[in-house]
């Protein structure tokens, strides 16, 4: 116990610190705003006049049903209202004069008698509507849906729109999802530790499952529901056998229990070759009659524990991962064998297509695509092929895979990274907002113009009977969930687009700002505007002009384009560069490795040319001299100088822009996002001068003039060493 004059040391040692950094009082009066109720605060709403509108425009409840989903909405919505108005609104199932009524034509009269069977009958199961009307000679609104889970995403819907202080007196929404997969992937091992994870341990406390149910995975699915994720494929993608044991199951069946009625299946990751690994047998090879036994047991065992178990994800015969290819068979074959073990029960495979291999004689950013286009039509029907958005690795930024469009007869689930493993973990402010949608609205012209990959991956522009989108999760048991209270901005934009990609960036992070940081319309304008600059400054800083894969090595903290002479090239970033005396960029075009070819025309040919690429991955296609003009007039070398510096700037004018905000935010979420930024601003001039003191070794010019000369040596940014930097593979 803290003595009263060790507190009181504290707090004046406290002071002392305050007044010498950033710093100020607030930080030692902890006002209980701490990040951990993510978007969903309910802060009382202090326009008294809005206020007062919306409690005229609601005045009671009436909810259907006594399932747990009606529970949860009833819950929530005691909850919010009580904390947006100050009122927690009495509930009767007598028709009133502007009462909310929320539920599905089998469980409400009322929704039956509202004349919206027609409409009703095009939701699906997800879909909701939400309605201003008259019933009865009453001003109502509704929630209608066809399920108890379609009424509680319109019930999160409803309170948005509250949230957020949008008018509800005449309310005409209909929605359904876009896609019918929309998954969090969590690359939690077993023992907690959250591969590429920046925000604390796994928050599957597995050791203390079945029974110990935490707190937090009720409100993980609350978050996921308010934002229409169904799915949570709760291992990592390297995964351990041993979760698919008896001991593991049963834990997992407990989570699966308390997402049920939260809409969110459980998926697992599996390892292919587990039938060896905890079967017992000898071969895990997919053709064998005996493991495609095993594998049918395995998953009559699961759901008998958990009947709506979703299915699984796998990542076979990638950077060192068992596979078919093991046994000499297809990546067809091995997801098949899975496919037809889940299909009497309704799973679905998630395969990756993330593969690669030094083998293959095959520069890397081509080989998912030689490996898994010919597959195209050998896919089981419940199998869907998860490809990440670019064609190397998650980097800052990358052009599209050309698989998206290239297997009509495929379903490709797009896979986006949410941690930022190449972005400045979760110390760097970057909403990933605009890069999902420069990805999504992309156009593959794979049936002519207009054939953006959102279209692939949503299924309408071939038709798929299913579709899907995964986003590696950036949640771990850090109180504010991500480490970075901005950072919960890339989940909420995730769950937003999976459900509607045809939502702009800039809505969804200001409708994020408005629900997590309050309503004031500077925090609102000048946050947005922050994070929708984000993502270009730190491309800029890291990755500026096309450049990629330059990070340092293993844990991939910083910059490292030196790294070279790796068990792989394909693991180095010179080979990525390939920056020499007379230029820089990786050529592939025609005249190099032609991975340009995979594309459909007329994207091949823009990507084709130097003049006619765009610029934003000039270096990603081709191999130019330093003196090459680029766009601006400046020569290339000037040009990522530059861009460099840029980049470095704007991170110094973020951090201005926010301690302008310092009234009007609360204190805790403050200075941390403040803390924050100082190593930000740190390190994108680490970027800066490591990249440009690299790069100007090959060069060879002059620092653009007007510009300061990079501080340090080049060797000791080499030497730098980050023993225990977060989240590395093991
Ligand atoms: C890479 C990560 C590695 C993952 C791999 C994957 O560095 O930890 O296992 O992706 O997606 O970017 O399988």
């Amino acid at each position: 116990m803290l003595t009263i004059q060790k507190y009181s040391a504290r707090i004046i040692f406290g002071l002392l610190l305050c007044f010498t950094a950033h710093a100020s009082f607030a930080q030692f009066f902890f006002d209980g705003e701490d990040g951990y109720r993510l978007w969903l605060r309910y802060e009382p709403i202090t326009d008294r006049k809005l206020a007062k509108q919306y409690q005229q425009q609601i005045q009671s409840l009436q909810i259907a049903g006594d399932s747990q989903t009606n529970t949860i909405i009833r819950k929530e919505l005691h909850h919010a209202l009580s904390g947006l108005l100050g009122d927690s609104l009495a509930e009767s199932q007598q028709l009133k004069n502007r009462q909310l009524i929320i539920g599905t034509p089998l469980n409400s009269s009322l929704i039956g008698e509202a004349g919206l069977a027609e409409e009703l009958a095009n939701l699906g199961n997800e879909g909701y509507l939400l309605r201003s009307i008259k019933l009865r000679g009453k001003q109502v609104t509704l929630i209608a849906g066809n399920t108890d889970v379609a009424t509680l995403y319109g019930t999160f819907h409803f309170l948005r729109l509250l949230q957020t202080h949008q008018p509800i007196d005449s309310l005409a929404v209909k929605s359904t999802p876009k896609m019918d997969l929309r998954v969090l992937n969590h690359w939690d091992n077993l023992d907690r530790h959250v591969e590429r994870g920046y925000a604390g341990q796994s928050i599957w406390d597995w050791h203390k499952l079945p029974e110990y149910k935490e707190q937090r995975y009720y409100d993980y699915a609350r978050a996921n529901a308010s934002i229409g994720i169904n799915g949570t494929v709760l291992n990592n993608v390297n995964a351990d056998p041993l979760i698919l044991t008896p001991q593991y199951l049963e834990k997992v069946a407990s989570l699966a229990d308390i997402f049920r009625p939260y809409g969110i299946k459980v998926y697992l990751s599996i390892k292919f070759s587990s039938p060896q690994l905890i079967g017992g047998m000898s071969t895990s090879d997919p053709l064998n009659p005996a493991v495609q036994k095993w594998w049918r047991d395995k998953a009559q065992e699961i759901y008998k524990r958990i009947p709506d178990f979703g299915g699984f994800l796998v990542k076979a015969n990638s950077e060192g991962q068992p596979g078919p290819g093991d046994f000499g068979r297809s990546h067809a074959q091995g997801a098949n064998m899975l496919a037809e073990a889940l299909e009497p029960h309704g799973g679905i495979v998630m395969w990756r297509a993330f593969v690669y291999a030094a083998e293959k004689n095959e520069e890397r950013s081509k080989q998912a695509y030689s490996e898994f286009k010919p597959l195209d039509g050998q896919f089981h029907k419940n199998v869907l092929v998860q490809v990440k958005n670019g064609p190397i690795d998650f980097q800052p930024r990358e052009p599209f895979s050309p698989l998206f469009g290239a297997t009509p007869q495929t379903p490709l689930m797009m896979e986006f990274q949410i941690t930022m493993e190449y972005l400045g973990f979760s110390t760097h402010w970057v909403y990933l907002g605009p890069m999902y949608k420069e990805v999504l609205d992309a156009d593959t012209f794979a049936k002519g113009a207009g054939s953006t990959v959102a279209k692939v991956v949503d299924g309408s522009l071939f038709n798929n009977s299913i579709s899907g989108i995964a986003g590696v999760a950036n949640i771990g048991t850090d109180r504010n969930w991500t480490g970075h209270i901005i950072l919960q901005s890339n989940w909420y934009v995730f769950g937003r687009l999976a459900w509607d990609h045809q939502l702009s960036a800039r809505e969804i992070a200001e409708e994020w700002v408005r629900m997590t940081l309050g309503n004031d319309s500077e925090v609102v304008t000048k946050v947005t505007d922050l994070m929708m600059a984000s993502r270009e400054i730190t491309v800029n800083y890291m990755t500026p002009l096309g450049l990629h894969h330059i990070m340092a090595e293993g844990h991939h903290y910083g910059p490292g384009p030196w790294v070279k002479d790796l068990g792989r090239d394909d693991w180095t970033s010179v080979y990525y560069h390939r920056a020499d005396k007379n230029g820089i960029g990786f050529d592939r075009s025609p005249n190099g490795v032609n991975a340009v070819e995979q594309y459909f025309p007329p994207v091949r040919d823009l990507y084709t040319s130097p003049e006619t690429v765009p610029e934003e991955f000039l270096l990603w296609f081709h191999h130019l001299s330093w003196d090459y003009k680029t766009r601006s007039g400046r020569t290339l070398w000037n040009e990522l100088v530059h861009r460099y510096y840029d980049g470095a700037a704007a991170v110094g004018d973020m951090a201005q822009t926010w301690d302008s905000l310092q009234e009007k935010i609360a204190p805790q979420p403050f200075h941390q996002i403040q803390m924050a930024l100082d190593i930000q601003e740190k390190e994108a001039l680490w970027w800066r001068n490591a990249c440009v003191l690299y790069f100007q070794s090959f060069s060879d010019r002059p620092i653009p003039e007007g510009l300061e000369k990079p501080q340090g040596r080049l060797q000791d940014y080499i030497e730098m060493q980050f023993p225990h930097a977060p989240g590395q593979g093991k």
